[in-house]
């Protein structure tokens, strides 16, 4: 077995590189896909090619696809680690969503199909949808916002949602998504770092079957944020919630005494269109800046190719807007292309775990994009769910926020697809705003397990911690070579940590934090994280995170968290506590605090009550070794830089809570 050089061999992601390193399948994808395909395999070289040695002329070729105000002068300006795409030019991305479409004939085409969980089903075509978002913009200038000012939303999916980030994007205005699952203090916290002066939230949200109180969430963190001067309030329950006087508006109050004419804002290319936040090895999750023009070619050109979007695709990306998925793949990127979305706000399995087979069959859906740890909830259900519904207008199926093990590749390929549809698993992150890495559904074929090739105008490789570049199957660092037009631009707020982070780890390239290799056609497998941050199902966390948010618990003096390999989740959370003198800990107790911190997915599965943990004699907490423990494995690697190691065999004959 290959063996990572800049990875412990007891990392969580060993597991997957066993498996993948035995994976040696290979699909072809049929030849009535590849007949009338977008992108042939000839195609793909060609451009590919010519996006890296003459990236001028490819990138002016699609970037002049879309609408400018004003033409650019300059395609990149590259001063490392900081690039400007199309500089000099001005566009709107609204504008170039909505109507540029409605210009070429597409107002009257279904832009946006939304099913609410309990089965309400509402359209908007591409004039209904621009008519919305006109008022949108009226009603954000209305309420003072200027070009440039961040607004913070925090809302259930639902149409609402893509319209108040169009709206934004309208007006210049800068959105930041706090994903409606997240607590109080996690949209405080961004709310502050934003500084917002509006938050546009919701009554409630739906999920299983119950009310998510997000109008009394926004409540508790307007009293932690000081910049917060009007909440707009979506009415998507029983427009019931209290209503504070000078500061809570009704959203539909406010849109109904808007007016539907407006001119979208010409910004420069590179005026900030979105901050979202994303956890980091660090304790504070950090506010990933994407600015306009660059982010915009991004999604039109993967949405395009990646998914080989056609008219009459109706195309459905399971992604929340709170994650990037959902900004460039539910939101911006097919909209960019005129595409009909579908778009779903409640659970898979509500009310049972036919629901995705369900929703597929009634409104047709062409294109499948989702993540593994849903296609591996959905797999130990049994193939006689999927195998109840009409699958047959599926025709290409995407996998996308962390590494798909080979038998998950399978199960999806041949019961979801029906052995017809190719799969591309797209691998890219919240920070390069679109996909990187991915196979082309009819011009390659796919490996299980492996992401694939290099997008336009992507240059990737493999190399050791020094910046060495790595040979063929040598496992070792993902970076990119050179700035792409989607790359983030900066950590909002804090661009030194954005050097450090993402071009100061290896001198002079981008390093993504993933482990991967790469074999001798050019397909790279991504293995996992190499940083202390952790995938749950699909969603990043980091560990320093929720060990802040252990420790601030009173019974709490010190905490340690590490994944563990998890059949459906990929990683589930186990945390190692310290108790403070004099307090017992309750479990439960300390689950609900962590939920009310950070959000429910970052509730530990396990929790061990120990009495020291692993140290290095400089105090470093060896989380190698806990990963073993929780792991349930022997403990492996060298023990004596411990400053105790009679530590592990205490904490290893621990029973979890
Ligand atoms: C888009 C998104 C990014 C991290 C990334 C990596 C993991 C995403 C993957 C994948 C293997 C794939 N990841 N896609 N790993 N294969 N196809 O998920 O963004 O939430 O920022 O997460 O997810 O570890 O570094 P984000």
């Amino acid at each position: 077995m290959t063996q990572t050089p800049t990875q412990p061999s007891d990392h969580p992601a060993s597991d997957h590189i066993d498996a993948m390193l035995h994976e040696n399948r290979v699909i072809e994808p049929s030849a009535a896909f590849r007949a009338q395909a977008r992108v042939t395999r000839e195609d793909y070289e060609r451009r590919y090619r010519q996006s890296l040695d003459d990236p001028d002329t490819f990138w002016s070729e699609v970037a002049g696809e879309l609408h400018w105000f004003k033409p650019w002068t300059q395609v990149l300006d590259w001063q490392p680690p900081h690039a400007q795409w199309f500089v000099g030019g001005q566009t709107n991305i609204a504008f170039n969503a909505l109507d540029r479409n409605v210009a070429r004939g597409l107002g009257g085409k279904t832009a946006i199909i939304w099913e609410a969980e309990d089965g309400e089903v509402r359209t908007y075509t591409y004039a209904e949808l621009l008519r919305e978002v006109k008022k949108a913009a009226n009603a954000l200038t209305d309420l003072g916002v200027q070009p440039g000012d961040r607004v913070t939303l925090y809302l259930p999916l639902t149409p609402e949602a893509a319209i108040a980030m169009l709206a934004c994007a309208r007006i210049g205005a800068v959105h930041s998504v706090v994903f409606g699952g997240f607590s109080v203090s996690a949209l405080a916290d961004r709310i502050n770092d934003a500084q917002s002066r509006v938050l546009i939230t919701a009554d409630a949200g739906q999920r299983r079957g119950s009310l998510v109180n997000l109008k009394g969430n926004a409540d508790e963190a307007a009293k932690l944020t000081p910049s917060l001067e009007k909440i707009l309030v979506v009415c998507r329950a029983d427009c019931d919630a209290p209503m504070k006087e000078g500061r809570d508006v009704w959203w539909h109050d406010a849109l109904n005494a808007a007016s539907d004419d407006h001119d979208a804002l010409p910004v420069d290319s590179e005026h900030p269109l979105f901050v979202l936040y994303t956890s980091g090895s660090t304790g504070k999750p950090k506010g990933v800046q994407h600015t306009t023009g660059g982010y915009m070619i991004g999604t039109y050109l993967t949405t395009q190719t990646v998914f080989d979007l056609r008219d009459d695709d109706i195309y459905w990306c399971t992604a929340d807007v709170g994650w990037i998925t959902g900004h460039s793949y539910s939101v911006y990127g097919p909209l960019l292309n005129g595409a009909t979305v579908l778009m779903y706000e409640g659970a898979p399995n509500h009310p049972d775990w036919g629901r995705f087979w369900h929703l597929i069959q009634k409104h047709r859906v062409t294109i499948l994009y989702t993540a593994p740890t849903a296609i591996r909830s959905f797999m130990r259900q049994g193939d006689a769910i999927p195998a109840a519904y009409d699958l047959s207008s599926l025709r290409l199926l995407g996998s996308v926020g962390e590494p798909i093990n080979p038998e998950a590749w399978m199960w999806y390929w041949r019961t979801i697809g029906g052995e017809r549809c190719p799969v591309v698993d797209t691998w890219w992150q919240t920070e390069t705003g679109s996909i990187m890495l991915t196979t082309l559904p009819g011009a390659h074929a796919s490996k299980p397990g492996s992401a694939g090739l290099p997008m336009f105008g992507v240059e990737p490789a493999i190399m050791t911690r020094t910046g060495e570049e790595l040979g063929p199957d040598d496992g070792g660092l993902l970076v990119i070579k050179r700035p792409w037009p989607s790359m983030l631009r900066t950590v909002y707020g804090d661009d030194d940590r954005y050097r450090k982070t993402y071009w100061g780890e290896i001198q002079g390239v981008y390093f993504a934090g993933d482990g991967a290799r790469r074999d001798a056609d050019g397909y790279v497998t991504v293995i996992g994280r190499v940083d202390d941050v952790l995938n749950v199902s699909g969603h990043r966390l980091g560990t320093m995170e929720i060990e802040s948010a252990l420790v601030a618990h009173p019974s709490v003096a010190e905490a340690a968290v590490v994944g563990k390999p998890d059949d459906v989740k990929g990683e589930s959370v186990v945390a190692f506590v310290l108790p403070q003198s004099g307090f017992t800990v309750d479990p439960k107790d300390l689950r609900a605090h962590v939920s009310r911190e950070i959000g429910a997915l970052a509730r530990p599965d396990a929790i061990y009550v120990a009495d020291a943990l692993p140290k290095t004699r400089s105090g470093k907490i060896m989380r190698r070794f806990l990963r073993q423990i929780a792991a349930g494995k022997d403990i492996q690697g060298d023990t004596s830089t411990l400053e105790d190691p009679g530590v592990l065999d205490r904490l290893a004959a621990t029973q979890p809570v």
